[in-house]
């Protein structure tokens, strides 16, 4: 399948991120997008479809704030990245503030996802790379592959967390479902729960989320993931959540995915969106799981038996040198058994 990117992603290199206690150096680093063009290769320039697409997802003062933010916290006289250090739990956004912390703790969920000065740069690069990947998809190719980074499935429609800015598999299935493809199943297997696809799907029977990860009791993000969490309204059923624990292997994972394909097919949908995490990877710096290369080839080759339109989109993935090779194999295994009926 091909890939698009936009070289504007690279701009996005925050110095470090805060968890358990103290500073490290930000996982989620421009060096993994250049690992991705290597394996890979070059591939094919993102278009700007504009910011319109990105609005019919989030809300426009959340996308205001991504824009100023940095500009904001150097004119407060700080130094390096915008990041948040208080988080409201009521009263989210019944108060405008103007104070640069108070604005980024009401757009944010966690203190590991600063803003740098290329962060939007590389967010609407990012989404624009899933916008031109649709495109593909929508003209008629059976699968394309968006390389997308920074990640999107934590952020929600008007907040940021766990390395992501713009939720590129939203803004897609929002897109999709402009130019009339309605029913939409997002299939999402990082190693984390995708909590801000859940969010902005919850409520919408059209588009089906799934999602296999780790289970939130032991892993981030904590609050949301957990099997009971179906999907509200319209929406109820839409919803399927596997958590799945720590140490988990192929044999564990792959159960998990047929019960994910199976609601997949039993929700009928006219386009495939995959959020593609390569940190189930046995050797993640920051996860658990313990997929193996071989493992990704599997997934996308059973992927692929749906016969369904794909968008894949990059989501994490963190043990750097292993990361092109581990993408590879999901396109590997995703080419060899596309157009092959189960
Ligand atoms: C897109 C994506 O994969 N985001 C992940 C965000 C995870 N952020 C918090 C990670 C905390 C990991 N702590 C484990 C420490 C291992 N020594
Ligand atoms: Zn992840």
């Amino acid at each position: 399948m091909r890939h698009f990117s936009d070289p504007g992603q690279a701009r996005h290199a925050p110095q470090r991120e805060l968890h358990n206690g103290g500073w490290m150096d930000f996982a989620e680093s421009p060096a993994r997008f250049a690992a991705l063009l290597d394996a890979l290769g070059p591939g094919e320039p993102a278009r700007d479809f504009g910011i319109e697409p990105i609005l019919a997802v989030h809300d426009p003062a959340y996308a205001a704030f991504l824009r100023e933010a940095h500009d904001l916290w150097l004119a407060a006289g700080r130094e390096g990245d915008a990041m948040g250090y208080v988080f409201p739990v009521v009263a989210r956004r019944a108060l405008a503030l103007d104070r640069i912390d108070a604005k980024i703790g009401a757009f944010s969920m966690d203190a590991s996802t600063p803003i740098a000065a290329g962060t939007w740069a590389a967010a609407y690069g990012g989404a624009q790379s899933a916008l031109t990947a649709l495109d593909a998809v929508l003209g008629g190719d059976n699968a394309a592959l968006a390389l997308c980074r920074p990640p999107g499935h934590h952020c929600g429609a008007d907040y940021m967390g766990g390395y992501c800015y713009l939720n590129n598999a939203a803004i897609a299935a929002r897109a999709a479902q402009a130019r009339g493809v309605r029913r939409i199943a997002i299939l999402d297997v990082d190693y984390h729960h995708g909590n801000g696809t859940q969010d902005i799907f919850y409520d919408d029977g059209e588009v089906l989320f799934a999602s296999i990860h780790a289970d939130p009791k032991t892993d981030f993000p904590f609050y949301w993931g957990h099997a009971d969490e179906r999907g509200s309204g319209q929406g109820e059923g839409a919803t399927l959540n596997l958590p799945l624990p720590q140490g988990t292997d192929w044999s564990g994972y792959a159960p998990a995915l047929d019960t994910a394909l199976d609601a997949v097919r039993a929700h009928g949908p006219d386009l495939l969106i995959v959020s593609y995490g390569a940190d189930t990877f046995a050797e993640d710096p920051i996860s658990h799981f313990k997929l193996k290369r071989e493992d990704y080839a599997t997934m996308g080759g059973m992927i692929a038996t749906l016969d369904l339109p794909a968008l894949v989109v990059m989501e994490g993935g963190y043990a750097v040198d292993a990361l092109g090779a581990n993408v590879a194999a999901f396109l590997e295994g995703f080419d060899s058994q596309s157009g092959i009926r189960p």
